[in-house]
């Protein structure tokens, strides 16, 4: 596992999620950014709305209300143009129950894989105050499931950036390069340095 280096400037944020992957994704890319990440496992606010930015929006609300710290969430799924933006929004509940393969099987015989995924991280101070940044990946879905890296729909996405390698196939720094979530946080990181707290401060002493 990598280790990153915590300077005395570094600043500290908690991001709620129970998603491994995406908690390793995200601190690989703040730590580029001088910003340690710390894993809070909360009870999340079971959402349902038709806008991942407001699913992220009500969550992070939830999050900071219930640890009384600032701290991000970050929603994400997959769109894909033949079936008119499915499964967007409902992604975790269609990874759930027909998986990567079932996907693959709706779009069988279909020539348009044009795709995308999205991503919206939420920050949200003790106060209640959310500021919303989101990213988008854009890409196709693959003729079959290729790699076993990362997690969900990953091995089915070749991102635009890099054709005919699926996010399955790369490790997290690669993702990191083409993906939603990193997208994101990084337009979050630009922000968050510019805020002055020093609540939010790490001190190595
Ligand atoms: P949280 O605890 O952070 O909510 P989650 O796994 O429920 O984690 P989301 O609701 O944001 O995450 O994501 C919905 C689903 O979309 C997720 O279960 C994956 O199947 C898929 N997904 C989201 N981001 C992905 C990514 O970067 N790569 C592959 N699949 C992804």
């Amino acid at each position: 596992m990598p280790t990153y280096e915590i300077s005395p400037c570094t600043k500290l944020i908690f991001f709620a999620t129970r998603n491994m992957h995406k908690f390793n994704e995200a601190r690989s890319v703040l730590a580029e950014c001088n910003i340690a990440t710390a894993m809070i496992k909360v009870k999340a606010l079971e959402v349902q709305d038709d806008d991942i930015e407001n699913i992220a929006r009500l969550s992070a609300i939830d999050a900071a209300r219930k640890i009384n710290l600032p701290v991000i969430v970050e929603d994400a799924g997959l769109f894909i143009d033949a079936l008119n933006g499915f499964p967007g929004p409902y992604s975790s509940y269609v990874y759930r129950t027909v998986g990567k393969e079932g996907i693959i099987k709706l779009l069988e015989g279909v020539s348009n894989r044009e795709a995308y995924f999205k991503s919206v991280v939420a920050f949200c101070s003790p106060d209640g105050n959310v500021i919303c940044f989101e990213g988008i990946a854009e890409g196709k879905i693959a003729m079959e499931p290729r790699g076993s890296s990362g997690f969900g729909f990953d091995p089915i996405f070749e991102p635009a950036e890099q054709p005919g390698k699926t996010f399955g196939e790369m490790s997290i720094e690669e993702k990191n390069r083409f993906s939603h979530r990193a997208k994101a946080l990084r337009k979050f990181a630009e922000w968050y340095r510019t805020q002055a707290s020093s609540a939010f401060i790490v001190s190595s002493n």
